[in-house]
């Protein structure tokens, strides 16, 4: 039996900085309910899908979200209302065509992923399958490698490192439970390490540390430090993986940066090129996402001919999750993967469409969270279904981080010995 929406709302709801966002709610005419909330980035990209803001000084500094949770009860809900819950692609169509513009900025992304999230979890809950499962088909069975976040930088912390993730990958380990175990305990000991030196164990929007180094080179160095002393082997047993996000540290003028928290100072693609170089000789970095800004392609393609042989390149702001850049990024060859987050699309679907496409090309894809998050876990099962082998969802504390890690292990000891683990 297929069921038909019957009820859809939403409300106001804080993230995990204490902002507003939008959780929406939907109902089935056999009595199903179902919810999701949507999270929210700050190093976003410029082409990113709109998140709806009201603008009121009087409320959260203008950032309330009530014309959005406005939008679902008065505009979509009644549109929607009455469609058959499986017909995710149908259903985020029709909001795409409601809203007529390219950015979503009419009715706000944040309102549409509330909706198209909770309509595909009525849809599984409906189902009576797990949502990984409805998404992923049978099939969904690779449990995504956890790159946990466990030194923070840049726009996610307050202190003197550019890059603004330092990610612990345990692609040695045999299966998830080990893994996220590997990577959890390399936590603890950094933070002992840190603590040990006199430096600050407070931590960025992601959960990892965020000290004040001398440079990022010294962050690398007590990472492997922190994965030695932990007992495990840098690069067999936990690898290393960056996310510079570099449009927050580019300026003005094309392919030059300015590594303006650590004081390193200014710097061209060709000198960050020349400096990823050395650091992937001297440490087991197996992936690097946004190495360059939105706007350097030109660089991109650089640093992937010169790397991606031996990396995970991974465009973030360059792509944004658009099947539009992401194809130009193929035909330039500007990266090797494109990072994977469904809110600067806006729909399940078409986010969907952007890991098919990654795919086609031979490309990986990495899901990801975004630094303002909810308890919701449906990133968990979303990688799950997507099948692409590795995802980034915070470090080893903020109960919204570990709230996916732990439906992870669930889905894990659900599966029994039909899960998969490989890097
Ligand atoms: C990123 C993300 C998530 P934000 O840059 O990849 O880690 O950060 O959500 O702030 O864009
Ligand atoms: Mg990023």
């Amino acid at each position: 039996m297929v069921a038909k929406i019957s009820s859809i709302s939403a409300m106001e709801i804080l993230d995990s900085r204490g902002n507003p966002t939008v959780r929406v709610y939907v109902g089935l005419d056999d009595g199903t309910r179902a919810d999701a909330s949507v999270p929210s980035g700050a190093s976003t990209g410029e082409n990113e899908a709109i998140e709806l803001r009201d603008g009121d000084s009087a409320r959260y500094a203008g950032k309330g979200v009530l014309k959005a949770v406005a939008n679902v009860n008065e505009k979509i809900a009644p549109e929607i209302i009455g469609m058959d819950v499986c017909m995710q692609a149908a259903i985020d169509r029709k909001m795409i065509g409601l809203d007529g513009t390219e950015n979503k900025s009419n009715l706000g992304a944040n309102a549409i992923l509330g909706v198209s999230m909770a309509v595909a979890r009525a849809a599984a809950s409906c189902a009576d399958i797990p949502l990984y499962e409805y998404i992923g088909g049978a099939g969904a069975r690779r449990i995504p490698v956890p790159c946990m976040n466990i030194l923070n930088g840049g726009e996610h912390a307050d202190n003197s490192v550019d890059i603004q993730e330092f990610m612990a990958v345990p692609l040695g380990a045999p299966n998830f439970r080990e893994g996220l175990r590997y990577v959890a305990e390399t936590f603890h000991i950094l933070k002992k390490i840190l603590k040990d030196r006199g430096l600050s164990t407070g931590v960025g929007d992601e959960g990892g540390f965020a000290p004040n180094l001398e440079s990022n080179e010294a962050a690398l160095q007590v990472i492997i430090e922190a994965i030695e002393k932990a007992g495990y082997r840098p690069g067999e047993d936990i690898a290393i993986a960056l996310d510079s996000a570099a449009t927050s540290f580019a300026i003005d003028a094309p392919g030059e940066y300015d590594l303006k928290w650590s004081g390193a100072g200014r710097m061209t693609s060709g000198d960050i090129i020349a400096l990823a170089a050395d650091w992937a000789k001297k440490f087991p970095i197996v992936l690097w996402e946004d190495p360059l800004s939105e706007n350097d392609w030109d660089g991109f393609a650089k640093f992937t001919e010169a790397l991606g042989e031996k990396m995970e390149v991974v465009g973030d702001d360059l792509f944004v999750t658009n099947t539009k850049y992401i194809k130009r990024g193929i035909a330039e060859k500007s990266a090797n993967s494109a990072l994977i987050k469904l809110n600067q699309i806006g729909t399940v679907s078409e986010t969907i469409e952007a890991v098919r496409m990654c795919r086609d090309a031979g490309w990986r894809y990495f899901l990801s969270h975004r630094s303002g998050e909810t308890e919701d876990a449906f990133l968990a099962d979303f990688a799950m279904a997507m099948d692409g082998g590795h995802l980034k969802t915070g470090s080893a504390c903020r109960s919204e981080r570990i709230a996916k890690y732990n439906r992870l292990l669930e889905i894990e000891a659900e599966l029994g010995d039909a899960a998969l683990y490989y890097w």
